[in-house]
């Protein structure tokens, strides 16, 4: 399955940061710390061109912690990138860590003049949440769902710094399957362009093979389910998802278990790792 969402004002978005990277410094990609890769978006590295890159992996909080530190390594191996995870919950090492790593990048710039920086990223990933925790102030609106920012906005830092936040931005078509899966399972695309039960069948087997401790201590099972779909009965059956007669609306159970896992409640986990012999990222 590929997947295609890429509403017309993304079209805009794409051109709009294509006509504002050649006057920045640097790029801040916002990436969810809990699927780097597919969190990526290639379009960007495209409109970044060689300008440096800080990647900041967001809502980290809620990823494995062991996998993000490998990632964070993994990604500063690239040239001209500069990576650290964040979370809401730190805001003051978030601001520090920006400041400093902007200034490094941008040392072409000369002490005196302010370091611009754009930010950019896939939808929901935490773009102008880390605008808010930039400026302190909540400048520009939040929300737990894809495309709440429709256009670019700018602030400029007490240290100088200006910093644009812009629209999330898919790309046209997501051709690898589990790319877009990870994507859907985590929120990146609208619950309007999926389907609950083939993102809830495939995050109930990715946690039954990777985190089965978790989701067993969650649903307060004696022993891992069997199968992606048996996980879904127990779901449902735990959480309410039961159409009359008792049987378990198997779409109700996965929409559950999509929900939870954004809202964290199953505990940290990553949905990918790097590679592990340090190879490039394949584009797909
Ligand atoms: N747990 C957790 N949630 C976060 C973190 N950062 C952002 N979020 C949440 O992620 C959701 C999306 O945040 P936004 O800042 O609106 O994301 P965005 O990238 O600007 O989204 P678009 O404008 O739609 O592209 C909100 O519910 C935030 O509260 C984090 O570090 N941890
Ligand atoms: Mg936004």
């Amino acid at each position: 399955m590929s997947l295609q969402w890429y509403p017309g004002h993304m079209t805009k978005a794409r051109r709009e940061l294509a006509a504002l990277m050649p006057s920045q410094d640097v790029m801040i990609e916002v990436i969810d710390g809990r699927l780097p890769k597919a969190s990526s978006n290639p379009l960007l590295a495209e409109i970044r061109g060689k300008k440096p890159v800080i990647k900041v992996l967001t809502k980290s909080d809620l990823a494995d912690p062991e996998v993000t530190r490998a990632w964070v390594t993994y990604l500063e191996g690239e040239p001209g990138v500069k990576a650290f995870a964040a979370t809401t919950d730190r805001p003051q090492v978030t601001r520090k860590r920006i400041a400093e790593l902007s200034r490094h990048m941008a040392q072409h710039r000369g002490p005196d003049k302010p370091v611009r920086a754009l930010i950019a990223g896939v939808p929901n990933v935490g773009k102008s949440t880390l605008l808010n925790t930039l400026i302190n102030r909540p400048v520009a609106k939040v929300g737990d769902k894809p495309a709440v920012t429709k256009e670019q906005q700018a602030v400029t830092l007490a240290n100088g710094m200006v910093i644009t936040d812009s629209p999330g931005l898919m790309w046209p078509k997501i051709e690898h399957e589990p790319r877009a899966f990870r994507l859907a399972f985590a929120g990146s695309i609208p619950d309007t362009a999926i389907d609950y039960l083939t993102i809830g069948m495939f995050g109930a087997e990715y946690l039954l093979a990777r985190y089965p401790a978790l989701i067993v201590a969650r649903y307060k099972l004696g022993v891992a389910p069997a199968s992606a779909e048996a996980l879904l009965v127990e779901v449902g059956r735990r959480r309410g998802g039961l159409r009359k007669g008792g049987i378990v609306d198997l779409h109700k159970a996965a929409e559950l278990l999509v929900h939870e896992f954004r809202a964290g409640v199953l505990g940290p986990i990553s949905l990918e790792e790097p590679p592990v012999d340090g190879r490039p990222l394949d584009p797909g």
